[in-house]
């Protein structure tokens, strides 16, 4: 079984998220199991502070060294991680090439920041992989360590059903997008399914999809300036 480490200083913001649908349902089925640590557990100063002013001045408040060293260096003095994420604007891009490699591990710590961040000596000691989630900025880490998470769990063998299987999905097969589904009715304020689908002829069915995700693949490279 997959085990998935998250820290964070706004641990409720992620419980619910993976506590839904077939994240939720990965976790029952023991096939990953994910632990969402509150950093100010390991706040040991009586008054339980994780954030400071920064040094050098500037607004907005930092989230202190101290918790986050005695939070990791335990986790690590108790199993072998595999990699230890920092989620950041300024790390490498996040893409399904990435997610493929990390669903192969078993052993995975996310280290959350909020507010400015968190003091750089922790991601200098710990992060093995700064990871950004695209050109924009979040409040903190935690909606990319979701964003990681999901795309990693779904992966994972078992987790998604044959209905749901993960084999022929956009971006699975290298950058494809695919044909547009339809269910019933046919027809509905006037918006109609395409007729070759409820045809029944399954070569003309076959060829409409690969016909249709090619074009919408060609207007995705299009519309984000790739190739
Ligand atoms: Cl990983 N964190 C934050 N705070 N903002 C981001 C991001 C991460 N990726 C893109 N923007």
């Amino acid at each position: 079984m997959m085990r998935i480490d998250v820290i964070s200083a706004v641990p409720d913001s992620l419980v619910s998220p993976l506590n839904t649908s077939i994240i939720k349902r990965a976790q029952e089925r023991e096939l990953v199991e994910i632990f969402v640590h509150n950093l100010r557990d390991y706040a040991y100063d009586k008054h339980k502070q994780i954030d400071d002013k920064p040094f050098g001045g500037g607004p907005g408040m930092l989230l202190k060294p101290e918790p986050f060293f005695e939070c990791i260096e335990k986790f690590l003095s108790e199993r072998k991680y595999d990699h230890v994420i920092f989620p950041s604007p300024g790390g490498k891009f996040y893409d399904q090439k990435t997610a493929n490699k990390f669903s192969l591990k078993k052993k995975i710590m996310i280290i959350a920041g909020h507010y400015k961040g968190i003091d750089d000596r922790v991601r200098q000691k710990f992060a093995t992989d700064e990871i950004s989630i695209g050109r924009y900025v979040l409040t903190g880490g935690e909606i990319a360590a979701l964003v990681i998470i999901d795309s990693v769990v779904r992966l994972i063998p078992g987790v998604l059903n044959d209905s749901e299987s993960a084999l022929n999905d956009s971006l699975m097969d290298g950058d494809i997008i695919e044909a547009p589904y339809y269910t019933r009715p046919a027809e509905y304020k006037n918006l109609k399914v395409p007729e070759v689908l409820l045809s029944g002829h399954e070569k003309k069915i076959k060829d409409w999809k690969e016909e249709q995700s090619k074009l919408l693949t060609d207007k995705w490279k299009k519309i984000n300036n790739l190739e």
